[in-house]
């Protein structure tokens, strides 16, 4: 009897490993970003974006057009006081918009110095202070540690990706894409302070590489930055490194977003200064460039300081939001819809697979990438609500359970086979 007992267990411990290897490869991995659907955001959810802001009497004003214009989230792209004073920052938030208002934040160059938790400054220190006051309304980062510059939220049905500015590039671009790789938001805003050359109209180089970029366009993220003073606004592109336009959906008022396209604007008129347009002049539409800019508004338009407010889910529609441009004086200088899904007017555009980073660590396979970013829904009709898609999200769940159900069931056949050898074993 003895002898039977060693491949026996030999049966057992292989066939376990081949298990663990198979379960962890293929089905963990994959389940977790399908399971849920997809996620419409509240509807008629009003974000404003802002950046550079100071926090002087240009920046009140910024902020008391954000309470007027009934924003429910700020989401600021960095550069916050200039003066490395992150309390008294948060104090002009909490007066104008009061301590519980949802308010957001990428950290900036000008915020560097004081952002990281334990930074030393009496003043405080801008990540603790933004972490905990999201905590405090029941929000959590995808991890406490802001340190790293780099984070995730969800609020409201909205996805968030923030990064940072101190040139660990590669890690951002591979962050961003792992955070929405498979993402089930119908809805997601990729935000952070800096630009490239090419994604700004005034004298910004390129600090943030093309990876980013185009890796929130490849899984249908909004591109949301700041550090150029100025407002300016994409059409949609299917490359950002080549600012390409989706000849399919090139309308500047009217935007598609979904895998494979996006748009970028950098809104910098939250109160510190205004500059001028150096870049693809001249100064009106359609501009200069490649003809990607849908808007622009510098000193050369005569820009006063101003926030961009998008609303999401829209005329009843979850997947439809609405864009405009307001500066202080009450003046809307760009207004634009969304559309998430592809043009109903025209073919599906291809689904790009993800840039990726050279970080190997943090970037996932091109290949899922492709695959998952091809689970937006198909062009939503008028009659389209989250129930509908959230059905779509429960059939993408149970195809991509079989590979979890098909080793679940190998596991079990080899149980029964070891207890049958087992049972031959003992009746001899
Ligand atoms: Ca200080
Ligand atoms: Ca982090
Ligand atoms: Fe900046």
């Amino acid at each position: 009897m003895k002898p039977r007992i060693i491949p026996t267990l030999l049966t057992l411990v292989i066939s376990v490993a081949v298990v663990a290897v198979l379960l962890g490869e293929d089905s963990f991995q994959d389940n977790k970003v399908v399971v849920s659907g997809l996620v419409a955001t509240d509807a008629n959810l009003k974000v404003a974006f802002i950046g550079d802001s100071g926090y002087g009497a240009n920046f009140e004003a910024v902020l008391n057009l954000v309470k007027n214009e009934g924003a429910q989230i700020v989401l600021h792209q960095g550069d916050f006081d200039y003066s490395d004073d992150p309390d008294g920052f948060e104090a002009k938030i909490n007066n104008i918009l009061g301590s519980g208002f949802p308010y957001f934040v990428a950290v900036g160059n000008h915020d560097a110095a004081s952002w990281n938790e334990g930074c030393g400054d009496s003043d405080g220190c801008y990540a603790p202070i933004f972490r905990n006051r999201a905590n405090a309304q029941g929000i959590t980062t995808d991890d406490p540690d802001l340190n790293d510059q780099k984070y995730s939220i969800t609020y409201r049905g909205l996805k968030i990706v923030f990064a940072g500015e101190n040139g660990n590039n590669s890690e951002f671009a591979g962050f961003v894409a792992n955070q929405l790789l498979g993402d089930s938001h119908i809805w997601k805003i990729c935000s952070w302070h800096k630009n490239q050359a090419a994604m700004q109209v005034g004298g910004k180089t390129d600090e943030m590489g093309w990876d980013i970029y185009d890796n929130c366009r490849a899984y249908g993220a909004i591109i949301a930055t700041g550090h150029e003073h100025s407002y300016s606004r994409t059409k949609t592109l299917t490359s950002m490194a080549t600012q390409t336009v989706d000849s399919t959906c090139a309308n500047p008022q009217s935007l598609c977003v979904e895998a494979g396209r996006t748009f970028a604007f950098v809104s910098g008129l939250g109160g510190h200064s205004i500059r001028p347009q150096l870049r693809c002049l001249p100064t009106s539409y359609p501009y200069g460039c490649n003809g990607e800019w849908a808007s622009i508004y510098t000193s050369n338009q005569g820009a006063a300081y101003g926030a961009l407010f998008i609303t999401f889910y829209v005329d009843g529609d979850p997947y439809k939001a609405r864009g405009y441009f307001k500066n202080i004086s009450g003046t809307v200088v760009d207004s634009f819809d969304i559309k998430y899904g592809p043009n109903p007017a025209s073919p599906p555009a291809p689904t790009p697979a993800p840039v990726p980073s050279p970080n190997k660590e943090t970037v996932p396979s091109p290949e899922p990438g492709a695959e998952e970013t091809s689970v937006s829904p198909s062009p939503p009709d008028s009659e389209v609500t989250p129930a509908v898609s959230a059905s779509l999200g429960a059939e993408i769940f149970a195809k991509e359970k079989i590979p979890a159900y098909l080793t679940l069931l190998v596991l079990l056949v080899t149980m029964v086979v070891i207890g049958w050898l087992w049972r031959i074993g003992r009746l001899r």
